[in-house]
């Protein structure tokens, strides 16, 4: 899965218009020795779709709010964005009303180990399942939220838990979606579940079916603890790459150092044109 580009020139019309193409074909493309600045990684994005900023401030890179910006580093004493975001099975903004269509991602410090991505082609292994579970999944509905990976933010220090958690509730209640759905640009079929935002499985008259749900995520490598799964794909990448990836047909999950180093990366989430 994926594909390297050597050549890429965001200054070059066809090149944006055959990326993207490329991202739906390959499903990841890494652009090589790409030169952004925050507001250039934007326009980038904004090629590609329309461009939504993070609903929680604590992630905004401080001159463009587009950008997301994962860090364990501070900037000058300065602390810049969150650290240690994505680090579980998910899809960009899968617990949102509408999940993002693609992902953009620019490391800008990237550490000597554990450094990449891991990702599982959701359409691959809708085909992959059994032929009965393929049909135990069809009716069903899947259950979406952050509430398990919400991170606290500074002012929630000394808050009671059950207040921040309602909040959480309030603002981004579960999101109910088909388990299986159309890719609206490839066609494909896609099992959209993740270990990090499913929360629940539900059938045709609502009953919960957490059995199911630890099948699915089982025989999609997410629960595999050793991350040896055949499906479980490593995407590495140094300074100067650029991913771009298919959110709506991959889940994904960052690999993080537990050394002090220090690792930072900007992102830029993208929606297609509703109904596109
Ligand atoms: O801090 C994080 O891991 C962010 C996560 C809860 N959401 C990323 C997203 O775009 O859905
Ligand atoms: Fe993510």
């Amino acid at each position: 899965m994926g594909v390297v580009v050597d050549d890429f020139d965001p200054a070059v019309d066809e090149d944006v218009q055959l990326l993207k193409k490329t991202v739906y074909r390959e499903k990841i493309v890494v652009l090589k020795r790409q030169q952004h600045d925050p507001a250039s990684f934007l326009e980038l994005g904004r090629r590609l779709g329309t461009p939504e900023a993070y609903y929680e401030p604590i992630y905004h890179h401080p001159d463009v709010p587009e950008v997301f910006v994962s860090a364990n580093a501070d900037d000058d004493g300065r602390r810049i964005g969150v650290p240690k975001t994505g680090r579980f099975w998910h899809s960009d903004y899968q617990f949102m009303a509408r999940p993002f269509d693609i992902t953009l991602i620019y490391p800008r410090v990237v550490p000597s180990t554990n450094r990449g991505t891991l990702f599982i082609d959701l359409a691959r292994a809708y085909d992959l399942l059994s032929p009965a579970l393929r049909q135990a999944v069809a009716a069903t509905t899947a259950v979406h939220s952050v509430r398990r990976f919400f991170k606290i933010r500074p002012e929630d220090v000394y808050r009671p838990i059950g207040e921040v958690l309602a909040e959480v509730d309030a603002r981004t209640p579960p999101v109910r979606r088909p388990t299986v759905f159309t890719h609206p640009q490839t066609g494909e079929r896609v099992l959209y579940l993740s270990e990090g935002f499913t929360e629940a499985i539900e059938d045709a008259d609502g009953a919960p079916r957490p059995d199911l749900l630890t099948e699915l995520l089982t025989a999609t490598g997410q629960l595999d603890a050793t991350f040896t799964h055949p499906a479980i794909h490593l995407q590495t990448f140094d300074v100067g790459d650029l991913l771009i990836w298919d959110n709506r047909s991959l889940v994904h999950r960052a690999v993080h150092s537990d050394t002090p180093e220090p690792a930072v990366s900007w992102r830029v989430t993208v929606h297609e044109p509703i109904g596109g």
